[in-house]
Parts: C-alpha cells; structure tokens; sequence
C-alpha cells in the first residue's frame, strides 16, 4: 500500500513495519502507547488556564529546576500510558532521577523509553509552544530488569525518535531510521494524520537560532561564527541573517526541519560543571537522529552528538544542529581553534 497524505499514523507505523520481515510488532505497541501518551498531554495543554493546569507545581525535578504542573502532570501521564501495557523493558524520564520501575506482573518487551514529558515548559504560562521528545532504544539481550547503565547506548543505537510540538496545530514528528515524517493531530477525530512525508532539512540556511545573552561566556569559536552573522553582508559571510529563539527545542529544530537553519546551545563557562545546558539522552540524540535522517548534521562542535558514549542518564552537551553547510562550517571553526 502506498503511503499518501492523511494516512493515519497507526496505519504508517503498522505499513512499516510489514515492510521489514523481522517486524514483530513490538515496537508499533510501543509508538501506539507514546501516540496515547502525546494526545494526553496535547488535551492538557489546551485547556490552558481553564482547567487549572498552569503555574508551578512547587517542586523541584532532579536538575533542581522549579517544575510546572503541567511537567509533573505530563510525566504521569506519559508514564500511565507506557508503564502497564508490557511493551518495554524500562522507562527513563528526564524529570526523575532514576530508572522508572515498572509495576509489578507487568511483563516487558524488548525496548527501552526515554522521554522529556514536556521540554520548553517555562514557555507554558505565556501560551508559547512546547514539545515532548521521545526516543527509543533496543534492552540488552538478557537483561530483565534494566538499570541505568543499559540505557546508556550512543544516539547512534537508537531505533526510533520523536517529538510532539503542541503549537498552532499539535504535530508529531518521528523517525524509525527510515526519513522523517510528520502527522498533524485532527481535532475532529482525534487521530495523528499523515501531513508532511519525508521532511528534508535544506543544506543552506540564513537563519540562526542561539540564546543571544550568553555571548560572554561562549567560547572563540562560536563567538566568530555568530559575529560574522551579525556582520551581515559587510562581513566575511556577504549576505544577512536572521535570528530566532523561542526557547523551547521542540519548537526552534521543528522550524529547522520546515525551512532550514541552525540551533545551538553550545558549550559555555557560566557553569564549568555542567558542559552544555541540554540533555543527551533526552533532547540532544532524539533530535539529532531526526535531523541526521532529514539531511542534517548535528555536533558539539568537537564531534558527532550521536556517537558519544553516554556517562550518566542526565548528561548535558553543547549541541549545534540544523542545515549541514552551515553547521559544518561551525565544526570548522572549532577545528582551526584546536590545530
Ligand atoms: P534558555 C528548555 O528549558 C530547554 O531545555 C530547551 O527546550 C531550550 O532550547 C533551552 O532549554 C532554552 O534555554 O537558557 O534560553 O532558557
């Protein structure tokens, strides 16, 4: 069956996985369950302050950052909708500190969940779009109860990365290794459709996307390579840019995989302890596979994001990601800052 607009998403994920004989259906069970999870948290958000969801939760998660409600709200749900089915061996949440451990009689599949339940939520009290980002990896041959350090696998062993962008239309993004393809949520009957087939990431770009106030603490190489777009086209680069940053990843690489450019959160001195202020496991490998896939390079700037082996679950990287000529040019300048 051809895959055309409006396909929904179960319908793309099951046509899939008919195509690879080794299919067995497990990990369609698991993307149905993320699916549930993501309409969950879509309905949540869009109540906004009618359903008394916004505002701060009073805690803390295990970065010490003040968690909204709906990030503790989005957690719960996300894990509801995966922990019980048996379709994984493991959860990990970026808002907890550990492995989730699963209910006991669960039985267990053979993957394991990662999640950022609802990444950008400091966006969630002015009405600006957040996202859930999620990726998936394969447990260890013979591993029943995984912990932590079986979740530590480069970017480059995932299976499967996505995320959920709750915007002016609620979208979801996937990749299974095989491109990138978006589905937009119909209100009307409640179901992810097929809208935006093999996304491509254009290799050039004006436009770039990086937290402007941390100028100072960035090191000589980035510094160059946002001076030169700020000289615009009496500078070396000859030609203008453009600047945007909504603060939230999901919305700023959705952009990118729309119409080109380049997000950084690169490596800066404010706090030497923490070498980047994004979360490997969590945001950096999901949405460098799914950049990878629609044409783009994504970088520390000192080597590929997915090929580093993870040290502990909430690790933090630099990251510069987006349209391959303009990130490979920032490679380069941390190149000649070394030799
Ligand atoms: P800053 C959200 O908190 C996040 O993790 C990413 O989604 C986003 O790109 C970044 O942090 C924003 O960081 O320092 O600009 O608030």
């Amino acid at each position: 069956m051809t895959i055309t607009v409006g396909t929904t998403i179960t319908q793309f994920i099951i046509e899939r996985q008919r195509a690879l004989p080794e299919a067995t259906g497990e990990l369609t069970s698991v993307l149905n369950d993320v699916v549930i999870a993501c309409k969950g948290i879509a309905n949540a958000i869009s109540h906004g302050g009618l359903a008394g969801v916004l505002g701060s939760a009073g805690t803390d998660n295990v970065q010490g950052e003040g968690q909204k409600k709906l990030d503790v709200l989005s957690n719960d749900i996300f894990l509801k909708a995966n922990e019980w089915a048996g379709h994984v061996a493991g959860l990990a949440s970026e808002e907890m500190e550990d492995v989730v451990p699963l209910p006991n009689g669960v039985s267990r599949g053979k993957y394991l969940l990662l999640f950022d339940p609802l990444d950008g939520s400091s966006n969630i009290d002015v009405n600006v779009s957040v996202g859930t980002i999620f990726s998936i990896l394969r447990s260890p041959e013979g591993v029943d109860l995984p912990r932590a350090e079986h979740f530590l696998q480069p970017g480059t062993a995932q299976v499967c990365a996505g995320y959920v962008i709750y915007g002016p239309a609620t979208m979801l993004v996937l990749t299974t290794g095989d491109g990138v393809h978006g589905f937009t949520l119909s209100p009307g009957i409640g179901e992810f459709l097929l809208t935006h087939p093999d996304m491509r990431i254009p290799e050039e770009t004006t436009e770039f996307a990086i937290n402007a106030s941390n100028m100072r603490f960035w090191e000589l190489p980035m510094r160059r390579y946002i001076d030169e777009c700020l000289a615009g086209s009496d500078g070396p680069r000859g030609k203008n840019f453009n600047m945007r940053w909504v603060a939230s990843m999901v919305a700023d690489v959705h952009r990118i995989l729309c119409r080109g450019g380049i997000f950084t959160y690169p490596l800066d001195s404010r706090e030497p302890s923490k070498p980047g202020k994004l979360r490997l496991m969590y945001e950096v490998n999901p949405m460098s596979f799914i950049v990878e896939q629609a044409g783009g390079v994504s970088s520390t700037g000192r080597q590929r994001c997915m090929e580093i082996t993870p040290e502990g679950l909430h690790q933090r990287v630099p990251v510069v990601l987006g349209s391959k000529s303009e990130v490979e040019r920032v490679v380069g300048y941390y190149r000649d800052a070394a030799d």
